[in-house]
């Protein structure tokens, strides 16, 4: 693992001699999904090619996510070589095929949830959202109460920042405890091509659970992670700063500030801009004003049963 900044030489993206799963280890022995039994189908879209999945494992609550993965440059020439064509249909010099790729070209990005809680399942329901304004004295009375008791837990992060779990995957760390923070990849990312490029900086300090939270005594910090997480994903990815959308969800779904650098040519889920506020504005408005985000109204979507919402609902805030 490289420190932020000091990136070595650019990372090669995985090959296909890499592709037989190697990235990970090896195949399971025992696949976490064969035992699946599907409840429902929380929501699936063709354009978007995935689908998520509500069932059980073991008597355990599980969401499986499965997507299509993009069809990587380096692949093409195996791939239109190597694998069989079914003819569809044949008109004039317009024909279809279904090609039937190699297994080591055809994979289904796979994400398992388990045991999931009711809260993951509703975050994955297709569900109408609103649009909600809160102020400054909303966050405090409303949002934060409800946010302290019922948020996702934080588990994941602080096993990621203790190196109990995807040591092997961090890209780079700077370890100070007021500015320090770790890169690595999203797990929405499979890191085969850079045209999807997506990772997480997780800061250190454990006491800034969002946006809200930002005055300008975290300008070092932000300053910080922008500076060596562009550098870096320069030097790892050769991707310049100028192709990349760095920004922080406001809300989150988890409560330990994270800021997410994705392609520019990606349109990650939750890049919207009722949801993403860039880094550079947010240290621009910090600038200008410490107390920026303690105040001002903050515009975001909730689903429809969001417990959030009904939090605003009750509130007569809706
Ligand atoms: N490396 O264990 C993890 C991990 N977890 C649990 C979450 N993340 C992780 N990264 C690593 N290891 O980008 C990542 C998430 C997300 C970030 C948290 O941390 O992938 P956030 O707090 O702002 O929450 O960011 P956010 O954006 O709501 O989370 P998430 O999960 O990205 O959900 C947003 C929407 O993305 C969902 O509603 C859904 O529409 C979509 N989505 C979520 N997961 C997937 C997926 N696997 N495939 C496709 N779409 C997905």
């Amino acid at each position: 693992m490289a420190e932020c900044g000091n990136g070595t030489a650019a990372k090669k993206l995985k090959t296909d001699t890499d592709n037989e799963c190697k990235d990970t280890g090896e195949f399971l022995s025992e696949s976490p999904v064969s035992g699946f039994e599907i409840t429902r189908i929380l929501r699936d879209s063709a354009r978007e090619k995935n689908i998520f999945i509500h069932g059980k494992v073991k008597d355990q609550d599980a969401v499986v996510i499965l997507e299509k993965t993009p069809i990587r440059q380096d692949t093409l020439t195996e791939l239109l070589k190597s694998s069989e064509l079914k003819l569809e249909m044949r008109n004039d010099v317009y024909s279809t095929y279904q090609l039937h790729a190699p297994a080591h070209l055809n994979q289904i990005k796979t994400t398992v949830v388990c045991p999931a809680t009711e809260k993951h399942v509703k975050k994955y329901l297709r569900q109408e959202i609103f649009l909600v304004e809160e102020s400054g004295e909303d966050y405090r009375s409303i949002t934060l109460p409800y946010i302290s008791k019922q948020s996702f837990s934080v588990q994941w992060v602080y096993n990621i920042l203790e190196k109990k779990a995807e040591a092997d995957r961090i890209i780079c760390e700077d370890p100070d405890p007021d500015t320090g923070f770790v890169l690595l990849p999203d797990f929405k990312w499979d890191q085969k091509q850079n045209e999807d490029l997506y990772l997480i900086a997780i800061v250190h300090r454990r006491d800034i659970k969002s946006l809200r939270d930002l005055t300008s005594e975290h300008l070092p910090l932000l300053t910080n992670i922008r500076n060596k997480g562009e550098d870096t994903i320069q030097k790892r990815y050769s991707v310049p700063s100028s192709k990349l959308r760095v920004y922080l969800h406001y809300q989150p779904s988890y409560y330990h500030l994270h800021i997410h650098f994705t392609s520019l040519d990606y349109e990650a889920p939750g890049c919207g801009v009722e949801r993403a506020h860039l880094l550079s504005d947010v240290i621009q408005n910090l600038q200008a004003d410490s107390s920026y985000y303690h105040n001002r109204i903050m515009t975001f979507p909730l689903r429809t049963d969001d417990g959030l919402l009904l939090e605003f609902k009750d509130a007569g805030k809706l």
